[in-house]
């Protein structure tokens, strides 16, 4: 074919990869890595993977809702995000109980762990919060979904006290995030990061960040400063250290506040920084909670070379949650920007 004015390239010439590496792909092959594997945690991931993408579907299709909304439909925008909450959980459920690999599941929309008793040879548990930051969805902002695998121990009951864990016991973790496109970020214990984009059109995830490694250090911090009333000394201390440099030649830090924990937390691990959510005089055991909030990312944020810890500078990986939907204060980012909160409370005797 000839190329005319304005027209483009002609196919032949452009330059089409032809060996994607799909989330699917990754998967495959990840398990070929290891010989005593089942297959029971690829199905599962597959499950996981199908209730990320219905869950972006349903969030894009629910913002055009919103624009018709605005536009005069008898639709209230505030029950529309409410049921986008339910559809996101209903979802996330469906293609758990339906795998046939999940035993227990907890959801930040469940007040108690469902246990699917129709699967009791399943080996996994998974804890999740579906569509993290609704509170967002009005206003188009970034949400996501946040989740966490945990391999039940031998001769489990199927009880939710056993998953009163450790992040250090996850198998594996990460989260969505449903932007201008939909991100996965995925890792396995000990291992690599790895970011994936959805492609609308192959209806794919496709690997396009390998091995995510973020910046040690970088002057940017977000945390919800509203809250600074309630805040600890060596906490107002600390961000004080980053807005006013002692140094004369010291540059004061960049704030960058979403208020939805996976969008916040995308750009810091891409751009490097802090991410905080304190526990504070109001709230002293914070906001987010230990198992399908902290716990993942920060098995994220380790893996991708950086810290998390929470407020009383303890490895978020080691905080064992007290019920389902424990809470603790977070300080997650760039290894440099966590060790120097630590380093602050240190000097207070922490
Ligand atoms: P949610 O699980 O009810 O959506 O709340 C969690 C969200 C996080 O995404 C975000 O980091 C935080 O709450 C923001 O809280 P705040 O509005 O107090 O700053
Ligand atoms: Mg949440």
């Amino acid at each position: 074919m000839s190329q005319k004015n304005g027209e483009g390239a002609p196919v032949a010439q452009e330059k089409i990869n032809t060996d994607i590496v799909t989330l699917t792909r990754f998967l495959t092959e990840e398990q070929s890595k290891h010989k005593e594997a089942t297959g029971d945690f690829t199905l599962l991931c597959h499950a996981l993977q199908f209730s990320f993408k219905s869950i972006a579907y349903y969030i894009r299709r629910a913002s055009l809702i919103n624009l018709s909304g605005l536009a005069g439909s008898s639709n209230s925008t505030g029950d529309d995000q409410k049921k986008l909450d339910v559809i996101g959980n209903d979802i996330f459920v469906a293609a758990m109980r339906t795998s046939g690999k999940c035993r227990l599941l907890v959801s930040e929309e469940e007040e108690k762990c469902l246990v699917f008793d129709e699967n009791p040879k399943a080996r996994y548990a998974v804890v999740c919060d579906p569509i993290d930051g609704s509170s967002n969805l009005d206003a188009g902002v970034s949400v996501g979904t946040i989740f966490g695998i945990f391999r039940l121990a031998e001769g489990s009951q199927g009880k939710q006290e056993e998953l009163l864990l450790p992040g250090s016991e996850l198998v594996a973790s990460g989260f969505t995030m449903y932007g201008a496109s939909a991100q996965l970020v995925i890792t396995m214990k000990g291992g690599n990061v790895n970011g994936f984009t959805m492609d609308n059109a192959l209806g794919e995830f496709i690997l396009t960040h390998p091995d995510m490694k973020m910046p040690k250090s970088r002057a940017i911090y977000s945390v919800n400063e509203g809250n600074s009333l309630y805040w600890q000394e060596e906490v107002k201390e600390y961000f004080n250290s980053l807005k006013y440099p002692i140094e004369k030649s010291g540059k004061p830090y960049s704030a960058r506040y979403i208020g939805s924990m996976v969008a916040d937390a995308y750009r810091t691990l891409l751009y490097g920084g802090i991410f905080a959510y304190p526990a504070d005089k109001k709230s002293p055991k914070g906001k987010l909670r230990i198992l399908y909030e902290c716990a993942p990312m920060a098995m994220v944020f380790e893996n991708a070379g950086g810290q998390a810890v929470n407020s009383r500078m303890e490895r978020m990986l080691t905080v064992v949650p007290e019920h389902i939907h424990d809470r603790s204060g977070i300080f997650m980012g760039s290894y440099d920007e966590v060790q120097k909160v630590i380093d602050v409370h240190k000097k207070h005797g922490h």
